[in-house]
Order: C-alpha cells, then sequence, then structure tokens
C-alpha cells in the first residue's frame, strides 16, 4: 500500500507555484516555453531523479521521468494560460511526483511521470501531448504562431540541449491524468472526487476579416468598411443560428480578438479573432463548422469585406478506459465512501491523445466555486490530498491486480 506524504505534497505544489507566481491569490503566469517555465521543468526534472528515475525531456520539452521497466504513467502539464492558477496542470504532475518519492521510500509498483508542454495552447491546442501521440506532426506543429507571431519551433529552441529523443508510449501500461474539475459540479454536490468517463471534443480557428481602414470622423457611415462592425454582426449571427442545433453542454468562445490599428479615430480595418467550440459528440461539431464558416461569408458579402480561415485545430471527444475507471471506483470508494461521482470532462486534458496510445483515465477533485484559467482558482488541502489518495490506492489495486 503506497503510504503518500501528504505535507510533502503540499509543500511541492506551493513550491511549484513560486515559478511564475503572480497576480492576486495563488495566481500563476507560466505559459509555455517562457522563462519560468522552463525554470519549474528544470527543477522537477531535479525532483524526478532524486526520486529514482531517468529523466528526458523531448524535443518538444514535454519532460518523463521514468522509471526502469514497464510501468504506469502519472502526470499532466505545468504550463500555464496567460493568467492561470497553481493548480491547473501542476497538480497532476506534483501527485504523480509524490507517488514516485513514496515508492522509492517504501517500495510499490513502477511509477512514470510525465509533464506535457503546451497544455494550454500558446500554439495549438494541448500540443506536447497532440505531437507525442500522432495526433498532429512536429513539423506541422512547428509552424504554429502564437499571439505575438512567434512560431512553435523558435519557442522550442529556446530549451536547447535538454532535449532528446521521444519517449516511446510502449513501455507504459496506461496513463492516469489527476486534474482539478475546473467547473462547479463536485463543489455544489459537496463532493471530493470526479471519475471521468469522457472528454469533450473542441474545434478551435482563427478567423479574419478585412475591411477598409480610415478616418473615423469623415468617412460616412454606409461607405465604411468596417471590420469590428463585421465581428459584431458575425457573433450576433452566429447566436442565432446555432440556437437551433446546440445542447445546454455545448459552448462556443470568442476568447481572443486582435484589432487594427485599435485606436479610437480609427475606423478598423482588420479583425482577427479566435474561434472555439466544443461538444460531446463529433457530429455536432462538425455541423457547428459549417454554421461558423456560412455565417462568417455571409457577413462578409453583407459587410463588403473579406474573410479568411485560419488553420483548424481540434480533438474529438474521448471515452476513458473502463478497467483505469474501475480501479479509481475501486479507490474513490475506499478513500471517501460515497463521496464522488462520474462525470464528463467539459474542459480538455492531455489525457484525450495519450487516449489513443493506451488504456487512459482521469480523476478530478473540487474547484472551489468551479473557478480555473483564473487567478482566483482553488481547491481546499483536505481534498487535494484526497485525490492524491485515490490515485496511490488506485495504482496499488491496478497493480495488485494486473500482475
Ligand atoms: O482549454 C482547456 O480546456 C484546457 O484547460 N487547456
Ligand atoms: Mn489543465
Ligand atoms: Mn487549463
Amino acid at each position: 500500500m503506497i503510504e503518500i506524504n501528504a505535507e510533502r505534497f503540499i509543500l511541492s505544489l506551493n513550491k511549484l507555484r513560486e515559478f511564475g507566481k503572480s497576480g492576486v491569490g495563488k495566481g500563476v503566469v507560466r505559459p509555455a516555453y517562457s522563462l519560468s517555465d522552463i525554470a519549474a521543468r528544470d527543477w522537477i526534472a531535479e525532483q524526478m531523479q532524486l526520486a529514482g528515475l531517468k529523466v528526458n525531456f523531448d524535443p518538444l520539452g514535454n519532460l518523463f521521468g521514468l522509471a526502469s521497466m514497464d510501468s504506469i504513467l502519472l502526470g499532466s502539464h505545468t504550463d500555464s494560460q496567460p493568467e492561470g492558477g497553481w493548480l491547473d496542470g501542476s497538480l497532476g504532475v506534483m501527485a504523480a511526483l509524490e507517488i514516485a518519492r513514496s515508492v522509492k521510500e517504501q517500495g510499490g509498483p513502477p511509477v512514470s511521470i510525465v509533464n506535457f508542454q503546451d497544455e494550454e495552447g500558446r500554439f495549438g491546442v494541448t500540443t506536447g501531448s497532440a505531437v507525442w501521440s500522432g495526433n498532429a506532426s512536429i513539423a506541422e506543429a512547428d509552424q504554429f504562431k502564437d499571439v505575438n507571431g512567434i512560431s512553435l519551433k523558435e519557442a522550442r529552441g529556446l530549451m536547447g540541449e535538454r532535449c532528446a529523443d521521444f519517449v516511446s508510449p510502449d513501455q507504459f501500461k496506461g496513463f492516469i491524468e489527476m486534474h482539478i474539475e475546473q467547473g462547479p459540479q463536485l463543489d455544489i454536490k459537496g463532493q471530493q472526487i470526479g471519475i471521468v468517463s469522457s472528454i469533450v471534443g473542441i474545434r478551435d480557428m482563427k478567423i479574419t476579416f478585412q475591411g477598409e481602414q480610415n478616418h473615423a470622423g469623415t468617412t460616412p457611415m454606409q461607405v465604411r468598411k468596417d471590420a469590428f462592425q463585421s465581428l459584431s454582426l458575425f457573433n450576433n449571427m452566429l447566436n442565432q443560428r446555432l440556437r437551433n442545433i446546440v445542447t445546454p453542454q455545448t459552448v462556443w468562445t470568442i476568447g481572443q480578438v486582435i484589432i487594427h490599428p485599435n485606436a479610437p479615430s480609427i475606423v478598423p480595418g482588420q479583425v482577427t479573432f479566435s474561434m472555439q467550440w466544443r461538444d460531446a459528440e463529433l457530429d455536432r461539431l462538425l455541423r457547428i463548422d459549417d454554421i461558423v464558416r456560412s455565417a462568417a461569408l455571409d457577413v462578409a458579402k453583407e459587410m463588403e469585406v473579406s474573410v479568411s480561415f485560419g488553420t483548424m485545430l481540434g480533438l474529438d471527444p474521448v471515452e476513458m478506459d473502463k478497467n483505469l475507471m474501475g480501479a479509481l471506483e475501486y479507490a474513490a470508494n475506499k478513500t471517501v465512501g460515497s463521496q464522488w461521482s462520474k462525470m464528463h470532462s467539459g474542459a480538455l486534458h492531455d489525457a484525450t491523445n495519450v487516449a489513443r496510445l493506451m488504456p487512459t483515465a482521469m480523476l478530478f477533485v473540487p474547484s472551489i466555486s468551479g473557478i480555473s484559467h483564473s487567478f482566483d482558482e482553488n481547491t481546499d488541502d483536505p481534498d487535494l490530498i484526497s485525490g492524491i489518495r485515490v490515485l496511490a490506492t488506485a495504482v496499488d489495486y491496478l497493480y495488485a491486480n494486473v500482475n
């Protein structure tokens, strides 16, 4: 039975938070390949080594700590959103580290760790695990650019000589990712653990309306080709047209808008914005794609502007492995009694990509008030500790029942 050291686990989470600590509360700014991200990865690599694991950075900067033989893989990611919380991704990596440390001290099943790079999509969507799993090629990913026009190829160059070859997935029996829920369900129900049954699918692309830049005082309204007005019309039209095909779980977001030249006295000539949508059903994701494109084309015609579509990124919805879920259910019953439920994940995770390679499962702990992708993200320590105990118990159970 793996006995984790709860105090050391919470201390490590707080130590990791020092890399990129920012904003109010427990906020973190640690985007992929930033100095704080790379420094955090170096610290984690040292800790992996101390836990008796062999360290390997792959060409993307995905960091693995490998046990000496076939093992279960645990982990998540430690890059953050531009304004992120201290637990999103970090929790799964620090939980994996604590379990590996405990195994080294007490003996126990072989446990390897992964810390994926760019899960939060500075460049793509779950970029590091997408490339590792073969969902995207490295040549393709290298062309991805961040909001400032920096390419992934350029950014990953900053990791320099650390990076070696890709790690073969064949040595892993399965993958379990522990994560915060990032939504309100567990908090509302007052439960401690969520066992994920499926993960949402996503589509994400940039759309540009190109109009005509001109003087905001002298250009009559009827002759303007205003890029912002085009976006505004598009947003209204899209909301109308989606009404009849979406479910209450379907979500769509325009979260990033770059308007040019972004000045009060200039009719904006160009707007590029992110268009993202998520749904649990592939068919609906594809139907929304058609609606997004036709609405943008109709707006372009009506507003006499041109429209262009960037590269479509996406991950299809995925089911979790029943056998691994069974181990988590056993462990949850043992650790928290009935204080758990099965749930769907509306957030994306590296687990989606890894599920292409091996049996994969996830467990959640509550997010206070359901807040995440915000400096205000937090979880109570007892819930963090229950989560890692469930994870450790599930690992024990799997080895007891397979080997
Ligand atoms: O966007 C997501 O769901 C993930 O947190 N990157
Ligand atoms: Mn995450
Ligand atoms: Mn996230």
